[in-house]
């Protein structure tokens, strides 16, 4: 029987204790702690063979990625985004002084609803910054289509998406740039940690200085940059983690497997989708509660599994357009769609040690609220 308050919505995947030692080994002896050392060095091309692509930039964490990517890009007006996801989205456009012009998601992947897009362009639009939300794969031609029709960039926030593959090519080479989250909890992590992925190498080498203070020399300073630094030993516990990856992936699997076995025909219950030529990373389990189909409401749910001690989360409530620090600004009831999930929506535990087990104790003390 699995105790209080001991299943999490994620936990990490960690190396083997031994192995990660022998890995930041040759920094005690180099003493080479950041700025772009030897593991960093490392990492980053370990990363660019697992994606099969060249333009790969380290950051400190995956909102760093966002933020500068779209400071490299040097936008102006308008951004299209969706309100369905982290704060970080939202707030790498609003801290760069840019619009966000929110776009609704489609029902069926959360992702963003391309066919309400293009009503929402104007004069002032410079780019599109769609959401792979829960590892869920865009509509990424009609994007692409609609980004070239109006010569806008496209910034993906693909922090769910690591190990993702659409029609057998990895996610991280699509749009302008797709920005990946290694936060402690996500698929594949550095403790904290992420990675702009780029075709342009002139944008690369922007993002390079803007994450290090705006440096080009010794002796020039030409960009207003931040620090945005992965460290050595981030980029050691990326380097072991990349050894697992698959093995994680299988095991993320065979859990997400389980819940759908379990929960596929639960009236009132969706299921996150399998989606057509994807394969999935199993980021997240989400399900969307219909209360009147299911017997219980979303936030009954959330309570009944946080009294037996299961920590699910709401992955993604509130919608970032109404949060507080933005309070009257954004006019809710355009994203009807988002509003709509975002107060059904609950995200079960999902993360590669999970055993099937505690998937079963799960599901049983959820299938219990039905009245
Ligand atoms: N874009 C999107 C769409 C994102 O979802 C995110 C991050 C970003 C951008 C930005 O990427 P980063 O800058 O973070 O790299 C968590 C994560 O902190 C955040 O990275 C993630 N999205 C978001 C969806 O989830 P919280 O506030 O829910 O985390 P917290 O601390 O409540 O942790 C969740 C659970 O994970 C805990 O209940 C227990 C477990 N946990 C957590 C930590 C930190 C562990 O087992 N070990 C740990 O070390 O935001």
């Amino acid at each position: 029987m699995t105790q209080k308050n001991t299943l999490f919505v994620t936990r990490p995947s960690m190396p083997d204790f031994d192995e990660y030692i022998k890995e930041v080994r040759d920094i005690w002896d180099s003493r080479w702690l950041t700025n772009m050392g030897a593991k960093h060095q490392t990492f980053q091309e370990a990363l660019r063979q697992y994606w099969d692509i060249d333009g790969v930039e380290l950051f400190t964490n995956g909102h760093m990625a966002l933020e500068l990517s779209l400071q490299a890009l040097n936008l102006q007006g308008e951004v299209i985004t969706t309100p369905f996801t982290f704060a970080s989205t939202t707030h790498a456009i609003v801290r760069n002084g840019l619009t966000p012009v929110f776009c609704d998601i489609a029902p069926t992947d959360f992702t963003i609803d391309v066919t309400k897009l293009e009503r929402l362009i104007t004069d002032r639009t410079s780019a599109i910054m769609p959401v792979h939300v829960y590892g869920n794969v865009c509509n990424v031609e009609e994007i692409d289509r609609i980004a070239k029709k109006y010569g806008l960039k496209v910034i993906y926030d693909a922090a769910h998406a690591f190990g993702v593959r659409y029609k057998n090519k990895s996610v991280a080479a699509l749009g302008d740039v797709s920005c990946f989250s290694f936060h402690a909890t996500k698929v594949f992590h550095t403790i904290e940690g992420g990675a702009a992925c780029f075709q342009d190498p002139e944008l690369g080498a922007e993002l390079y200085r803007l994450k290090n203070f705006g440096i080009r020399g010794p002796e020039c300073v030409d960009g207003v940059g931040a620090n945005a630094k992965m460290n050595e030993f981030c980029a050691a516990m990326g380097i072991c983690n990349l050894r697992h990856i698959d093995e994680a992936l299988t095991k993320r699997k065979a859990v997400a497997e389980r819940y759908c076995e379990l929960l596929k025909d639960v009236d009132g219950l969706q299921l996150n989708p399998v989606q057509k030529d994807v394969a999935s990373n199993y980021a997240y389990f989400p399900i969307v509660v219909d209360e009147k189909r299911f017997g219980a409401s979303r936030n009954e749910v959330f309570e009944a599994l946080a009294q037996a001690g299961i920590g699910a989360r709401k992955y993604f409530y509130p919608l970032t357009s109404t949060f507080d620090c933005f309070y009257g600004r954004y006019d809710v009831s355009a994203t009807p769609v988002a509003l709509h999930v975002s107060k059904r929506v609950l995200t079960l535990p999902l993360y590669a040690d999970l055993s099937l087990t505690d998937v079963e104790y799960i599901c049983e003390i959820l299938l219990k609220c039905r009245r």
